[in-house]
């Protein structure tokens, strides 16, 4: 991919959340945080994903101030760092503060549905925006989801959210795109999405998976988050066979050392 080195690349996560599923808490300190992201940044990570708010089912969404006061001191102390900054957010007021500050990238979890200023932003700033699909919102998002073929519904999605994206002005170019593994999914659907996630590649943009430490994981072997770095590393392998260029993980020593080694033997 263009904007990317070599056939992979991996996205660091950095919560500086009090509740995300599998580290909510640990880095809620903005020293904790930076310091975080310097660990993965050592560890290969070519893109910290920052975010102050939790995706996680049934989570409370979080005010502007508070989104802003946690995130903006963050990517100012990784901004001299050697990777890519990228901001997770749904807010476009926390997307321009992250821009400004210095992250490129904007990981919208709503695809530029949840803020009607996102998509202008995004188009004026020239950010790369990863546009991902939900089914819901996350307070309720794990009720019941429902899909006729969940790869052809979501492929649909996507390619919607990508037109939408071009209409607002973002050059296509910048788009990546992102099938929400957890989000609005039951076990079989994000398992169904990871083995047919070749199907796709058809859409022509790169693809960003984030199986980390989720729920679909405990939910074959039934380990909990903290005990799920051997389902992250399967997962991802996988999904970057399948054709992902982005894996959006915690563990990225881990994560990168098993996507290098499974490259090196599939030359
Ligand atoms: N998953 C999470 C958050 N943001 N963004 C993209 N593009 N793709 C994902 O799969 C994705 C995402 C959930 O993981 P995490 O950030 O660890 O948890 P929480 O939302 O509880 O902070």
């Amino acid at each position: 991919m263009a904007e990317t080195t070599g056939d992979f690349t991996v996205m660091g996560v950095v919560n500086v959340t009090p509740d995300s599923f599998s580290d909510g808490g640990l880095f809620l300190d903005p020293e904790a945080a930076v310091a975080h992201g310097r660990e993965l940044i050592e560890a290969g990570a070519e893109i910290l994903d920052v975010g102050g708010e939790s995706t996680r089912p049934g989570a409370e969404p979080v005010g502007e101030d508070e989104e802003l006061r946690r995130v903006v001191p963050v990517i100012e102390g990784l901004r001299d760092g050697s990777s890519r900054i990228s901001i997770d957010t749904s807010k476009a007021a926390v997307a321009a503060a992250a821009l400004k500050t210095g992250a490129e990238i904007v990981n919208d979890v709503t695809a530029l549905r949840g803020d009607p200023e996102m998509a202008a932003l995004c188009a004026d700033r020239g950010a790369t925006v990863v546009l991902m699909h939900m089914l819901g919102e996350p307070r309720t998002m794990q009720d019941n989801p429902r899909y006729d073929d969940v790869v052809a519904d979501v492929k649909a999605f996507l390619a919607q959210r990508l037109e939408a994206a071009v209409a607002a002005g973002i050059e296509e170019d910048r788009v990546w795109l992102d099938p929400g593994i957890g989000f609005g999914k039951t076990g079989a659907h994000n398992m169904e999405l990871l083995r047919r996630l070749g199907e796709l590649r058809d859409l022509g943009r790169p693809l960003v998976v984030g199986t980390s430490r989720k729920s679909f994981i405990g939910k074959v072997d039934g380990s909990p988050a903290d005990q799920r770095l051997g389902g992250t590393i399967a997962s991802s392998v996988l999904a970057a066979t399948e054709g992902a260029d982005v894996l959006r993980v915690h563990d990225v020593a881990e994560v990168r050392q098993a996507l290098t080694v499974a490259t090196a033997i599939l030359g």
